[in-house]
Protein backbone atom coordinates (compact mmCIF):
# COMPACT_ATOMS: atom_id res chain seq x y z
CA UNK A 1 0.00 0.00 0.00
CA UNK A 2 2.79 1.91 0.88
CA UNK A 3 4.68 1.62 -2.32
CA UNK A 4 1.42 2.33 -4.08
CA UNK A 5 0.43 6.25 -2.64
CA UNK A 6 4.56 6.80 -3.14
CA UNK A 7 4.74 6.06 -6.54
CA UNK A 8 1.31 7.47 -7.02
CA UNK A 9 2.58 10.70 -5.44
CA UNK A 10 5.96 10.21 -7.99
CA UNK A 11 4.15 9.72 -11.20
CA UNK A 12 1.81 13.34 -10.17
CA UNK A 13 5.08 15.11 -8.87
CA UNK A 14 6.81 14.05 -12.81
CA UNK A 15 3.34 14.84 -14.40
CA UNK A 16 3.09 18.67 -12.29
CA UNK A 17 6.63 19.37 -13.61
CA UNK A 18 6.14 18.27 -17.24
CA UNK A 19 2.53 19.93 -17.79
CA UNK A 20 4.15 23.23 -15.90
CA UNK A 21 7.03 22.88 -18.69
CA UNK A 22 4.95 22.39 -21.47
CA UNK A 23 2.66 25.30 -21.00
CA UNK A 24 5.66 27.45 -20.53
CA UNK A 25 6.68 26.58 -23.69
CA UNK A 26 4.03 26.25 -25.63
CA UNK A 27 3.61 28.06 -29.01
CA UNK A 28 0.31 30.53 -28.41
CA UNK A 29 -1.58 28.40 -30.87
CA UNK A 30 -1.72 25.46 -28.07
CA UNK A 31 -1.22 27.42 -25.36
CA UNK A 32 -3.89 26.13 -23.23
CA UNK A 33 -3.26 28.56 -19.78
CA UNK A 34 -2.16 31.94 -19.77
CA UNK A 35 -1.95 33.89 -22.98
CA UNK A 36 0.50 35.13 -25.12
CA UNK A 37 3.13 36.90 -23.28
CA UNK A 38 4.20 40.23 -25.69
CA UNK A 39 6.51 42.46 -23.58
CA UNK A 40 10.06 42.59 -22.39
CA UNK A 41 8.92 41.49 -18.72
CA UNK A 42 6.19 39.01 -19.76
CA UNK A 43 8.53 36.18 -19.75
CA UNK A 44 9.73 37.26 -16.51
CA UNK A 45 6.63 37.00 -14.50
CA UNK A 46 5.52 33.92 -16.12
CA UNK A 47 9.14 32.47 -15.17
CA UNK A 48 8.65 33.10 -11.92
CA UNK A 49 5.06 31.74 -12.17
CA UNK A 50 5.87 28.46 -12.81
CA UNK A 51 8.54 27.98 -10.61
CA UNK A 52 6.21 28.69 -7.69
CA UNK A 53 3.48 26.57 -9.15
CA UNK A 54 6.02 23.57 -9.28
CA UNK A 55 7.44 24.27 -6.01
CA UNK A 56 3.98 24.62 -4.23
CA UNK A 57 2.87 21.60 -6.29
CA UNK A 58 5.37 19.35 -5.34
CA UNK A 59 5.37 20.35 -1.39
CA UNK A 60 0.96 19.68 -1.91
CA UNK A 61 1.81 16.47 -3.40
CA UNK A 62 4.23 15.31 -0.98
CA UNK A 63 2.16 16.85 2.41
CA UNK A 64 -1.09 15.18 0.90
CA UNK A 65 0.76 11.88 0.02
CA UNK A 66 2.69 11.65 3.56
CA UNK A 67 -0.61 12.31 4.98
CA UNK A 68 -2.41 9.45 3.25
CA UNK A 69 0.48 7.34 4.22
CA UNK A 70 0.18 7.64 7.97
CA UNK A 71 -3.61 7.78 7.86
CA UNK A 72 -3.64 4.13 6.14
CA UNK A 73 -0.18 2.84 7.85
CA UNK A 74 -1.08 3.56 11.31
CA UNK A 75 -4.60 3.78 11.98
CA UNK A 76 -6.41 1.64 14.33
CA UNK A 77 -7.21 -1.66 13.18
CA UNK A 78 -8.77 -4.98 15.30
CA UNK A 79 -6.81 -5.30 18.68
CA UNK A 80 -4.41 -2.81 18.36
CA UNK A 81 -5.05 1.01 18.65
CA UNK A 82 -3.61 4.08 16.65
CA UNK A 83 -0.17 5.22 17.12
CA UNK A 84 0.20 8.11 18.88
CA UNK A 85 3.52 10.35 18.70
CA UNK A 86 4.20 13.53 20.57
CA UNK A 87 6.54 14.52 17.82
CA UNK A 88 10.16 14.75 16.51
CA UNK A 89 12.14 17.96 16.92
CA UNK A 90 14.71 16.97 13.94
CA UNK A 91 11.34 16.55 11.74
CA UNK A 92 10.11 19.76 13.17
CA UNK A 93 12.97 21.88 11.97
CA UNK A 94 13.70 20.35 8.78
CA UNK A 95 9.83 20.94 7.54
CA UNK A 96 10.14 24.59 9.07
CA UNK A 97 13.91 25.69 8.18
CA UNK A 98 13.23 24.25 4.18
CA UNK A 99 9.77 25.91 3.87
CA UNK A 100 11.55 28.98 5.48
CA UNK A 101 14.64 28.75 2.87
CA UNK A 102 12.23 27.98 -0.20
CA UNK A 103 10.24 30.78 0.61
CA UNK A 104 13.37 32.98 0.72
CA UNK A 105 14.77 32.70 -2.45
CA UNK A 106 11.42 33.20 -3.73
CA UNK A 107 11.20 36.82 -1.99
CA UNK A 108 14.44 37.53 -3.44
CA UNK A 109 13.40 36.59 -6.78
CA UNK A 110 10.10 38.20 -6.67
CA UNK A 111 11.71 41.00 -5.63
CA UNK A 112 13.83 41.58 -8.47
CA UNK A 113 11.09 40.83 -11.39
CA UNK A 114 8.69 43.64 -8.82
CA UNK A 115 11.75 45.84 -9.08
CA UNK A 116 12.11 45.83 -13.18
CA UNK A 117 8.20 46.14 -13.62
CA UNK A 118 7.36 48.14 -11.19
CA UNK A 119 10.25 50.33 -10.55
CA UNK A 120 11.98 53.29 -11.96
CA UNK A 121 10.86 53.51 -15.41
CA UNK A 122 12.97 53.14 -18.19
CA UNK A 123 13.56 56.36 -20.38
CA UNK A 124 10.53 56.57 -22.36
CA UNK A 125 10.38 56.30 -26.08
CA UNK A 126 6.49 57.77 -26.21
CA UNK A 127 4.19 58.41 -23.63
CA UNK A 128 0.72 57.92 -23.42
CA UNK A 129 -2.25 59.52 -21.65
CA UNK A 130 -4.93 57.04 -20.64
CA UNK A 131 -7.99 57.94 -18.63
CA UNK A 132 -10.67 55.54 -17.84
CA UNK A 133 -14.72 56.93 -16.88
CA UNK A 134 -17.68 55.07 -16.80
CA UNK A 135 -17.44 53.41 -19.31
CA UNK A 136 -14.87 54.19 -21.91
CA UNK A 137 -11.08 54.53 -21.91
CA UNK A 138 -10.01 58.00 -22.90
CA UNK A 139 -6.62 58.21 -24.81
CA UNK A 140 -4.45 60.81 -25.25
CA UNK A 141 -1.13 61.20 -27.20
CA UNK A 142 0.84 64.84 -26.99
CA UNK A 143 1.61 65.04 -30.89
CA UNK A 144 4.51 66.72 -32.62
CA UNK A 145 5.38 68.97 -29.72
CA UNK A 146 5.68 66.30 -26.82
CA UNK A 147 3.48 68.04 -24.47
CA UNK A 148 0.53 67.08 -23.45
CA UNK A 149 -2.87 69.22 -23.19
CA UNK A 150 -1.98 71.42 -26.74
CA UNK A 151 -3.57 71.96 -29.69
CA UNK A 152 -1.99 68.98 -31.65
CA UNK A 153 -2.60 66.39 -28.93
CA UNK A 154 -4.64 63.26 -30.21
CA UNK A 155 -6.99 61.97 -28.36
CA UNK A 156 -9.25 58.10 -29.09
CA UNK A 157 -12.07 56.63 -27.43
CA UNK A 158 -11.13 53.30 -26.69
CA UNK A 159 -8.45 52.25 -29.43
CA UNK A 160 -4.84 52.25 -28.41
CA UNK A 161 -2.58 51.80 -30.59
CA UNK A 162 1.39 50.87 -29.70
CA UNK A 163 4.29 50.86 -31.53
CA UNK A 164 6.49 47.66 -31.30
CA UNK A 165 9.72 47.65 -29.30
CA UNK A 166 9.70 50.65 -27.70
CA UNK A 167 9.85 51.90 -24.31
CA UNK A 168 5.84 53.26 -23.30
CA UNK A 169 5.07 55.09 -20.25
CA UNK A 170 1.26 54.94 -19.51
CA UNK A 171 0.17 57.30 -17.06
CA UNK A 172 -2.89 56.23 -16.30
CA UNK A 173 -5.96 58.85 -14.11
CA UNK A 174 -9.95 57.95 -13.59
CA UNK A 175 -12.62 60.62 -13.83
CA UNK A 176 -14.92 59.53 -11.69
CA UNK A 177 -14.70 56.21 -9.75
CA UNK A 178 -11.78 53.49 -9.35
CA UNK A 179 -10.89 51.19 -12.61
CA UNK A 180 -9.08 48.93 -13.57
CA UNK A 181 -6.54 48.73 -16.58
CA UNK A 182 -5.82 45.48 -17.76
CA UNK A 183 -3.94 44.04 -20.54
CA UNK A 184 -3.60 40.60 -20.19
CA UNK A 185 -0.95 39.93 -22.68
CA UNK A 186 1.17 42.70 -21.08
CA UNK A 187 0.72 40.50 -17.70
CA UNK A 188 -0.28 44.13 -16.36
CA UNK A 189 -3.26 45.25 -14.08
CA UNK A 190 -3.18 48.55 -12.95
CA UNK A 191 -5.67 50.68 -10.81
CA UNK A 192 -6.73 53.85 -12.23
CA UNK A 193 -7.93 55.65 -8.94
CA UNK A 194 -9.72 59.33 -8.96
CA UNK A 195 -7.17 62.23 -8.18
CA UNK A 196 -3.77 60.14 -8.38
CA UNK A 197 -1.99 59.63 -12.17
CA UNK A 198 -0.16 56.32 -11.88
CA UNK A 199 2.71 55.26 -14.03
CA UNK A 200 3.45 51.84 -15.90
CA UNK A 201 5.72 51.44 -18.56
CA UNK A 202 5.80 48.37 -21.55
CA UNK A 203 7.42 47.45 -24.20
CA UNK A 204 6.10 45.19 -26.48
CA UNK A 205 7.60 42.22 -28.43
CA UNK A 206 4.98 41.67 -31.13
CA UNK A 207 2.61 43.52 -33.02
CA UNK A 208 -0.86 42.43 -33.07
CA UNK A 209 -4.61 43.15 -31.70
CA UNK A 210 -5.29 42.67 -28.56
CA UNK A 211 -8.48 43.57 -25.99
CA UNK A 212 -8.18 46.16 -22.80
CA UNK A 213 -10.73 45.10 -19.88
CA UNK A 214 -11.32 47.27 -17.39
CA UNK A 215 -10.96 44.43 -14.21
CA UNK A 216 -12.69 46.97 -11.67
CA UNK A 217 -16.20 46.59 -10.86
CA UNK A 218 -17.03 50.03 -11.53
CA UNK A 219 -20.82 50.39 -12.42
CA UNK A 220 -23.79 49.25 -14.28
CA UNK A 221 -21.78 49.60 -17.74
CA UNK A 222 -18.67 47.48 -16.45
CA UNK A 223 -19.33 44.76 -18.44
CA UNK A 224 -18.87 46.54 -21.54
CA UNK A 225 -15.98 49.14 -21.18
CA UNK A 226 -13.71 47.70 -23.30
CA UNK A 227 -10.51 48.76 -25.35
CA UNK A 228 -8.96 47.76 -28.39
CA UNK A 229 -5.15 48.03 -27.96
CA UNK A 230 -2.86 47.69 -31.39
CA UNK A 231 0.60 47.13 -31.43
CA UNK A 232 2.20 48.06 -34.78
CA UNK A 233 5.35 48.68 -36.69
CA UNK A 234 6.79 51.95 -36.12
CA UNK A 235 6.35 53.38 -39.40
CA UNK A 236 2.60 52.09 -39.13
CA UNK A 237 1.85 53.78 -36.02
CA UNK A 238 3.57 57.20 -36.92
CA UNK A 239 0.94 56.90 -40.28
CA UNK A 240 -2.02 56.39 -37.89
CA UNK A 241 -1.41 59.20 -35.58
CA UNK A 242 -1.13 61.47 -38.55
CA UNK A 243 -4.09 60.18 -39.82
CA UNK A 244 -5.73 60.82 -36.44
CA UNK A 245 -4.75 63.75 -36.54
CA UNK A 246 -5.98 64.93 -39.46
CA UNK A 247 -9.22 63.54 -38.67
CA UNK A 248 -9.39 65.09 -36.04
CA UNK A 249 -8.64 68.66 -37.33
CA UNK A 250 -11.35 68.25 -40.21
CU1 LIG B 1 -14.19 50.47 -15.39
Amino acid sequence: MLTVVLRLAAAVTVWLAAAAAAWADATPGVRIWLPEAITTTAPEIDRLFYCVLVITGIAFVLVEATLLVFLIRYRARPGRSATYTHGNSLVEIIWTVLPACLLLVLALRSQRVWARVRGTPPTPQLEVEITAEQFAWNIRYAGADGTFNTADDITTVNQLHLPVQKTVLIRLKSKDVIHSFFVPQFRMKQDAVPGLTTHVWISATKTGHYEIACAELCGLGHYRMRGYLTIETSEAFQAWLAQTLAEQQT
